[in-house]
């Protein structure tokens, strides 16, 4: 593809030298990131860090940048939902992968990692909650990535169409999508953390099968996709970013994984005694591996 510059329009630096929503400069980021929903996360992250040399703000997507030891480190918070994560990973690919002085693509490439520490609600009797859960695929409910061409693997689209066959999907509803974890990722979070297929909802309520009051157009959901089942791959949880960020990794090449704390089991009908609790051990357990990366 001719390497073209890109316009004003397109790629919005503002008067700091800095990209447009995340408001960070390329030299302020790390190539490992942090991925949080919750702005305060960012500094429940960081305040185990052993130094922080940037800090901003610019409405939900707070970043902080720093080290453990020699390891430089950037978190940053997306706010909920793919839509944001359409902003914070075009922005974050854009800070290490476009020259913002010539605007043109580089001619070196580079990989991030980006690793998701998030709540969820588990699917399975089996997952309680303050449990930890490693996603090994991104299945997406909404319908960010029918924006974006890409390439999936011949296994995601054998567990699509099984997806396909078991799932009932409300009519006119999302045409699913599904993107693998980073496997030299999730080969670093093993033990003590349960896997599966994390399904990513355009919604908190509905969308995954909660009412308050009105009607579910789909009250079956929950229950086929628990019910879920191909050669081993079964679905565990639920929440609301996953299978973008994964899906935004494949189409810009980064290396992602996203963890989640479960705050909720859909099936027992339980939440969390303590929910920032678990998110801070999440936190403690998530750090100390990505620290080694
Ligand atoms: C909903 O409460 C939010 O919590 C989950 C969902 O993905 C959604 O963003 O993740 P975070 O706790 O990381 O925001
Ligand atoms: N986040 C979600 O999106 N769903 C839950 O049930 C809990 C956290």
């Amino acid at each position: 593809m001719e390497n073209k510059r890109i316009a004003e329009s397109e790629l919005i630096i503002n008067s700091r030298g800095a990209v447009y929503h995340l408001d960070v400069r390329p030299e302020e980021l790390a190539h490992t990131i942090i991925t949080v929903g919750d702005p305060d996360r960012v500094p429940a992250v960081t305040k185990h860090f052993d130094k922080i040399e940037h800090k901003s703000q610019h409405r939900e997507f707070v970043t902080h940048t720093g080290y453990i030891g020699n390891k430089r480190l950037s978190v940053v918070s997306t706010g909920i939902g793919t839509d944001n994560i359409d902003i914070v990973l075009n922005e974050l690919d854009a800070l290490v992968n476009i020259d913002f002085q010539t605007r043109l693509v580089k001619d070196q490439l580079t990989s991030l990692q980006v690793i998701r520490l998030g709540t969820s609600g588990a699917l399975q009797d089996s997952i309680p909650v303050d449990s930890f859960v490693v996603s090994s695929h991104g299945l997406g409910l909404d319908n960010l990535m029918a924006y974006y061409a890409f390439e999936n693997t011949t296994e995601e689209k054998q567990l699509l169409e099984a997806f396909r066959g078991q799932v009932m999907l409300q009519p006119g509803g999302a045409n699913p999508c599904l993107f693998t974890a980073g496997e030299d990722l999730r080969q670093r979070f093993t033990d003590g953390f349960h896997t599966g297929i994390t399904v990513t909802c355009p919604g908190f309520y509905a969308p995954q099968g909660r009412m308050l009051r009105g009607q579910l157009s789909n009250p079956n959901l929950i229950d086929n996709l628990t019910g879920f089942s191909y050669e081993g791959h079964r679905i565990t949880n639920f929440e609301m970013e996953t299978s973008a960020i994964y899906g935004m990794g494949r189409v810009l090449g980064h290396q992602c994984l996203s963890v989640s704390a479960i705050v909720a089991n859909r099936i027992r009908q339980e939440f969390s005694k303590d929910g920032g609790a678990a998110v801070e051990a999440l936190i403690q357990k998530g750090l100390g591996i990505i620290a080694t990366l």
